[in-house]
C-alpha cells in the first residue's frame, strides 16, 4: 500500500474549508474506497502526489493534456505571453489566431465564440439554439453529460451519475420540464420526442462519442439518423466535442463519422490545460449572438491571451502529421491490455474504446447506453480502481467516465497499464469469491 498521509492530511483540511474538500466533485473519489491524493507536480504522462508517490495518469486533467504535462511547445508559448500580460479583457491577436486555427480545421464552422469552461460553451449554445428557433425545448440523452448548467443537469452523466443524485435539486420544475430525455444510439426516441412536441423542439444536445456515461461509441447510423430528423423537424443538432474535439481527429467527430452539427462545443484541448471553451458554427445561426444579434453571451476572461497562445500552440502541434495515427494506436492498445486481462482473468467486464478513449464496464452487456451502463457492478469497479492507484496508476475515480491516453504516453506505459489491471482484475474475481 502507498503512503497517502499528506494527501489525507490535506483532504481533512480541504474539508473544512471547500464543500466536499473538492472544487469539482468526481475528484472526491467519493465511489472508490480511497481518499483523493492531492497532487504535487505533473510532467510528461507522470505525476507525483504530496507524498511523493509517483503515478502514470491516464486522467490527464480529464482531457486537456493531449501531449502530455508541461509539453515545452505550450510552456514557451505561454511565457512569452506571461511577461506581455495576463489578461486584459479587450480584443488581442491571440484569440484572432485561435479563432482562425479552429475554423481552418474544424468542419462546418465559420465562426467562433470562446468561453472560459465547457459548460458556459454548451449553455451558451443551448441558449443561442433557442434564441435562433424561437423554440423552448431541448432534448439530451440519458447519461450524456453537458456541464453544470440547469437545462443540462437532467439525466446527466460524469459526476451526477458517479454519485447517483437523484433529479435536478436547485433546478427549476419548468426549466427541468424543458429538457426532454432521449436514449443514446436510440433515434427513434428521439423522433418520439419530436413527435410529441411538435414545432418545439429547438435543439438535439449529443456527446457525438459519450464519455460520461464510460465510453460509448455511436453505433452507425445514430449521428446521421440525429442529422436528418433535425432536418425534418427543424431543430438544430449542437455536437457537444468538449470531450472528442481534437481527440478523435483534427477535425474531431464531425470529421471523423462524417455528420455535421449546426452548432459544436469545444473546450479541454483548445485550452491545453487552461480554462477555455468554444461555440462553434456557421455565420447565419453565430450572427444572432450579441453584440451582432440579440442573444446574449459575455465572459471577463473570455479570449484570455495565456490561455488563447496555450491552445494554439497545442492545436498547432495536432497539425503535425501522423500525430492521431499515433495517439489512436496507443488507445488501441490500450483496450487490446484491458480485452486481454478480462480474457486472462474471467472478470465480467468489457471494453469500449474510441481512438484514444476507453472504459472498463464491469457488467455482462455490450454497454451501447446509460441501460446498459447503469448495470454495472461500481463496487467491482472502486475494488480495480484502488488497486490501480496502488499500483501506481491514476485513472478515472468513477465506473461512468474515460480513460484518456496522451502522446506523452509509450508503448511501455501501455505495457505496464495491462500488467496492473490483470493484478487489478483478479483481484475483482478475488473479491467477489469472497462474497
Ligand atoms: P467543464 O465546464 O467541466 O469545462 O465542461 C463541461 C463538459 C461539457 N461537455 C462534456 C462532453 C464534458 O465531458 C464536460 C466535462 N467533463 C467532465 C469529465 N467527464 C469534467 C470533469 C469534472 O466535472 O470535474
Amino acid at each position: 500500500m502507498l503512503n497517502h498521509s499528506a494527501s489525507k492530511s490535506d483532504f481533512a483540511h480541504a474539508r473544512t474549508v471547500m464543500p466536499g474538500g473538492v472544487n469539482s466533485p468526481v475528484r472526491a473519489f467519493a465511489k472508490v474506497d480511497c481518499d483523493p491524493v492531492f497532487y504535487d507536480h505533473a510532467r510528461g504522462c507522470r505525476v507525483w502526489d504530496v507524498d511523493g508517490n509517483e503515478y502514470r495518469d491516464f486522467i490527464c486533467s480529464w482531457g486537456p493534456m493531449i501531449f502530455g504535462h508541461g509539453d515545452p511547445d505550450v510552456m514557451d508559448a505561454v511565457r512569452a505571453q506571461l511577461d506581455r500580460g495576463v489578461s486584459y479583457g479587450a480584443p488581442c491577436e491571440a484569440e484572432l489566431r485561435l479563432a482562425d486555427k479552429i475554423c481552418e480545421v474544424v468542419p462546418n464552422v465559420e465562426q467562433v465564440r470562446m468561453v472560459s469552461s465547457g459548460t458556459e460553451a454548451t449553455m451558451t449554445a443551448i441558449r443561442l439554439a433557442r434564441g435562433y428557433t424561437h423554440r423552448d425545448k431541448l432534448i439530451k440523452f440519458a447519461g450524456n453529460y453537458h456541464g453544470h448548467s440547469d437545462s443540462l443537469l437532467v439525466s446527466a452523466g460524469s459526476g451526477v451519475a458517479t454519485l447517483g443524485i437523484p433529479g435536478t435539486p436547485g433546478v427549476t420544475a419548468g426549466t427541468a420540464a424543458d429538457t426532454l430525455v432521449a436514449r443514446y444510439n436510440d433515434v427513434d426516441s428521439v423522433r418520439q420526442l419530436m413527435r410529441a412536441n411538435p414545432g418545439e423542439v429547438a435543439a438535439v444536445i449529443v456527446e457525438p462519442v459519450s464519455g460520461n456515461m464510460g465510453v460509448v461509441p455511436p453505433e452507425p447510423g445514430f449521428l446521421q439518423g440525429l442529422r436528418e430528423a433535425c432536418d425534418e423537424s427543424g431543430a438544430l443538432l449542437i455536437m457537444d466535442e468538449v470531450i472528442t474535439g481534437f481527440r478523435v481527429a483534427l477535425g474531431g467527430a464531425q470529421q471523423l463519422f462524417g455528420v455535421r452539427g449546426d452548432l459544436v462545443t469545444f473546450g479541454k484541448i483548445i485550452g491545453a490545460g487552461f480554462p477555455v471553451g468554444c461555440i462553434a458554427g456557421p455565420e447565419r445561426i453565430m450572427e444572432s449572438l450579441a453584440p451582432d444579434g440579440p442573444v446574449y453571451q459575455a465572459g471577463t476572461l473570455s479570449g484570455n491571451p495565456v490561455a488563447m497562445e496555450a491552445g494554439l500552440a497545442q492545436l498547432t502541434k495536432l497539425c503535425e502529421p501522423g500525430v492521431y495515427d499515433r495517439l489512436n494506436a496507443l488507445g488501441a492498445r490500450l483496450a487490446d491490455e484491458l480485452r486481454d486481462a478480462i480474457a486472462q482473468t474471467g472478470v465480467h467486464a468489457t471494453v469500449n474504446q474510441c481512438g484514444s478513449l476507453a472504459t472498463v464496464f464491469f457488467t455482462d452487456r455490450t454497454v451501447r447506453s446509460w441501460d446498459d451502463a447503469a448495470t454495472c457492478d461500481t463496487k467491482a469497479f472502486a475494488r480495480y480502481f484502488d488497486t490501480m492507484l496502488d499500483e501506481g496508476f491514476l485513472i478515472a475515480p468513477s465506473q461512468f467516465e474515460a480513460l484518456f491516453v496522451s502522446l506523452a504516453h509509450t508503448d511501455q506505459d501501455i505495457d505496464a497499464f495491462g500488467a496492473a489491471a490483470r493484478k487489478a482484475l483478479e483481484g475483482v474475481v478475488a473479491s467477489r469469491a469472497d462474497r
